[in-house]
Order: C-alpha cells, then sequence, then structure tokens
C-alpha cells in the first residue's frame, strides 16, 4: 500500500486529523485497532471549545452538533454553598462553549470518512512503525489474517495514552514530564433531567463534584474518588448520597436523580511528551499529552495539535517547504503547556489533596473568592476555559 500521510488511531485526533487533509487534498490512511461500535460507544469528554466548534463547521462537520449541541455561557463556582456565575461572553467579548459528547464527535467523523471513501480501517492489529528518520517511512500492520505494510511521506502519531507511535520514538529522544494527582473521578451517566443549565465545579469538604449533562435525559457528573476505589463499592444510593452532601448550598439545591447506567473511575494525570515530533513521525492529541479532566482540554487539544500538523503537511505538499512540519512540535508545545498549567490550576484549586490541612483549604477558598470577585482573575479563568487563541 502507498499513501501520502498514514494516520494511527481513530480517535478525535486521527479522525480530524484525516477530515483536515481530506479537505486540503492530501490521502491518508486510517488505522484503528477498535471496532467502529466501540470507538462510537467510548464515553468522554464532553465539552468543545469555541475554536473547536469552529473547525468542525470548517471541515463540514458541524452540522448535528449545531443543532443538538448546547450552548454553555459560562460556569458555576461552587463553594461555602453558594454559586457564582464565570460570565463567559462577558469576560471574553462573546465567546461560549459547545457541550457535546466526544462519541457524537466520533461518530460524525467517522460517517465524514466513510460518504468520501477514504481508506479507514478498523480493529487492525500488531501495527509497527518502520523508518522514521527516513523520507519514507513505513508501517506494518495485520487486518484478519492478512499482514499489510504501507509506504508513505509522513506518520501520525494519534494512537492516544497507550498506543504504539510514542513509545517508537527512541527514548533517547524523548523527554517525558508528568504529575499523577492523589485522587481519580468517579463518573456517572443517568437518566435524569439537567439539574442545572450550565456546569457546576463545586468545591466541599468531603472533595471536588461536577455537575455536566449529555441532552435533555441524560446527565453526566463526577465526585473526586480514591484513585484505587472501585465501582462496585459504589451503590446508585450511596452515589446519590455524595453528591448530594458535596453539591449541597445554603438554599438547598439537590442533584435531579435517576437510575445509573455507567459508572467509571478515571485517574488524572498531566503528562507532556517532548518532542512531539521524531523523523517523520508526528504525535497529536493523548499520545503525546494528557491532561486532567478539569479544564475540559483533552479533547481540545487534540484538535488543536492537528489543525497546526495539517497546515504544516498542506505546505509542505504545496511548496515544498518543510519550515512548519520542523516547527510542528514548538508550535504545538505552546498551546500544550498552557492547557497543561490551566488544567493543573483548576485541579488544585477544586480538589481536597489528602493530607493537607486546614489552611491549604482555606487558602483554596480564598482563591475561589478572588476568581469570582476580581473581573480580571475570572477573564483570566473564563478565556482559558473557552479556549485560548489558536497558535498560528
Ligand atoms: P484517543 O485515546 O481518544 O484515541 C486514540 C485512538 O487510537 C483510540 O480509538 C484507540 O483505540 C486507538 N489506538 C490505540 N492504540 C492503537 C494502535 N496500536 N493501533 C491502532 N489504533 C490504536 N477529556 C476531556 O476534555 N473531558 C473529559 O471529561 C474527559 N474524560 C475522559 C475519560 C476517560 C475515561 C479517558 C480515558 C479520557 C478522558 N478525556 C477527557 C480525555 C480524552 O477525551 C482525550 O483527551 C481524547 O480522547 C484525546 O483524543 P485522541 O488524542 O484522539 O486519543
Ligand atoms: C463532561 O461533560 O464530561 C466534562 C465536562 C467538563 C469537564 C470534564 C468533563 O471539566
Amino acid at each position: 500500500m502507498r499513501t501520502q500521510v498514514a494516520i494511527v488511531g481513530a480517535g478525535p485526533a486521527g479522525l480530524l486529523l484525516s477530515r483536515l487533509l481530506h479537505c486540503a487534498g492530501i490521502e491518508s490512511v486510517l488505522l484503528e485497532n477498535r471496532s467502529r461500535a466501540e470507538i462510537e460507544s467510548t464515553i468522554r469528554a464532553g465539552v468543545l471549545e469555541h475554536g473547536t466548534v469552529d473547525l468542525m463547521n470548517s471541515i463540514g462537520a458541524g452540522e448535528r452538533l449545531e443543532r443538538e449541541g448546547f450552548v454553555h455561557n459560562g460556569i458555576y463556582l461552587r463553594f461555602d454553598g453558594r454559586d457564582r456565575h464565570i460570565d463567559f461572553p462577558d469576560l471574553t467579548g462573546g465567546k461560549a462553549i459547545r457541550v457535546y459528547a466526544q462519541h457524537e464527535v466520533i461518530k460524525d467523523l467517522v460517517a465524514l470518512r466513510l460518504a468520501s471513501s477514504s481508506d479507514i480501517r478498523f480493529e487492525v492489529k500488531d501495527v509497527t512503525l518502520q523508518d522514521l528518520d527516513t523520507s519514507s517511512p513505513k508501517l506494518r500492520f495485520r487486518d484478519g489474517e492478512q499482514e499489510f505494510r504501507i509506504k508513505c511521506d509522513f506518520i501520525a502519531g494519534c494512537d492516544g495514552t497507550h498506543g504504539v507511535c510514542r513509545t517508537s520514538i527512541p527514548s533517547a529522544r524523548r523527554a517525558t514530564y508528568d504529575r499523577t494527582y492523589p485522587f481519580g473521578w468517579f463518573g456517572i451517566l443517568c437518566r435524569a433531567p439537567p439539574s442545572s443549565h450550565e456546569l457546576i465545579y463545586a468545591l466541599h469538604e468531603r472533595g471536588f463534584a461536577l455537575v455536566s449533562t449529555r441532552s435533555s435525559s441524560i446527565q453526566r457528573m463526577y465526585f473526586q474518588c480514591d484513585p484505587v476505589d472501585q465501582v462496585s463499592n459504589w451503590s446508585d444510593d450511596r452515589i446519590w448520597a455524595e453528591f448530594r452532601s458535596r453539591l449541597a448550598t445554603i438554599d438547598g439545591w439537590a442533584p435531579k436523580e435517576g437510575p445509573i447506567f455507567d459508572k467509571v473511575i478515571v485517574g488524572m494525570r498531566s503528562v507532556v511528551t517532548e518532542p512531539m515530533q521524531y523523523g517523520r513521525l508526528f504525535l497529536a492529541g493523548d499520545a503525546a499529552h494528557v491532561v486532567p479532566p478539569t479544564g475540559a482540554k483533552g479533547l481540545n487539544l487534540a484538535a488543536a495539535d492537528v489543525r497546526v500538523l495539517a497546515r504544516a503537511l498542506q505546505a509542505f505538499y504545496a511548496s515544498g517547504s518543510s519550515e512548519l512540519l520542523d516547527r510542528y512540535s514548538s508550535t504545538a508545545l505552546r498551546r500544550v503547556w498552557k492547557a497543561q498549567r490551566f488544567s493543573w490550576w483548576m485541579t488544585s484549586m477544586l480538589h481536597r489533596f489528602p493530607g493537607t490541612d486546614s489552611f491549604q483549604h482555606r487558602v483554596q477558598l480564598a482563591e475561589l473568592d478572588y476568581v469570582t470577585s476580581s473581573r480580571a482573575a475570572a477573564t483570566a479563568l473564563a478565556e482559558n476555559y473557552v479556549g485560548l487563541p489558536f497558535e498560528v
């Protein structure tokens, strides 16, 4: 097989990149080791930055997102039993966010890929990369009983945290910066009406809680938990009791409860791999970096990476210049590290760290009070949350 760009991984990064390249007339083959049904039902992120929405619309992938996604003009920070609102349009010159589940984004992008008769292979096995430091890198993979070899110009490693691309870069040529947080998130999906018209981020002495949404009848909520806790330890009744406790307000607010049909515990890590490229291999999305979900950045960073990569590849094929490709990693990392900082800051401000004393808790409350009473501080939160301008 021969193609211009071989893409490993059909998550948001790989699918968005394949569509951006298609729109630029650049051929790609997309390899995914799970089934279409699996990737279209993997419950993950829920918040799209305004720039991600614009990107989806620019590639013809925004029709259902515009119809079914929820525009949210702010978030609530809840502490000391009271809500304070962060008004995004007021603080950012009119920007907002869109709540639209990641698996819906995946469905929309897979449909576009198939409609354009572009090559996407599901359930492939044993992807390996060769000759990355030459001008004709290669991939091998198995599809069923058949072995395949792809010759290409470039490989995009969009295979997430547990993929094979990052580790295909010699360890002596890459550095990893990471932090593991001493807590996880217990996430639920339940059948209930929305408890709030916008997201609620709550700090309580028992820990963090988040009220998000998926639709008028399905709600997404999280609370901070022990990272080694087990889903089986938590009955529905115990879960709702924890949410009622952490989200309680002085005016008696309580979440709208309903049958819980999905429970998951996700770990909390910050990871960045530098550089995000080696020879003709370019990493994008979780293959290169992971953020704690507190800032709702994971999916949006993947989109920002592939926007930079697609423009660099387009310049190469249009003019032969590799200048933007040579700068891909440094360009992408500027936004990655700003998103890492914001995600770390939101996580540090809104979670109870084991072993911290009452002084630390009061410092956190003071920071929340400052962020919600200073226009300058609220603007800093808002402009990061809705999405910083894309790197040129
Ligand atoms: P992805 O991991 O989404 O996609 C990688 C793809 O590559 C997968 O489909 C995988 O099957 C495939 N793959 C892996 N190895 C392969 C191989 N060897 N060969 C071929 N294919 C291979 N982010 C938020 O912003 N908000 C959230 O609330 C949030 N919640 C999350 C909950 C969980 C449980 C997890 C794990 C992540 C969560 N994230 C959240 C982060 C998540 O949304 C990622 O940032 C986002 O999926 C990144 O997209 P990709 O980089 O495309 O990676
Ligand atoms: C979600 O809806 O899944 C979600 C929203 C905001 C976050 C994290 C997750 O910060």
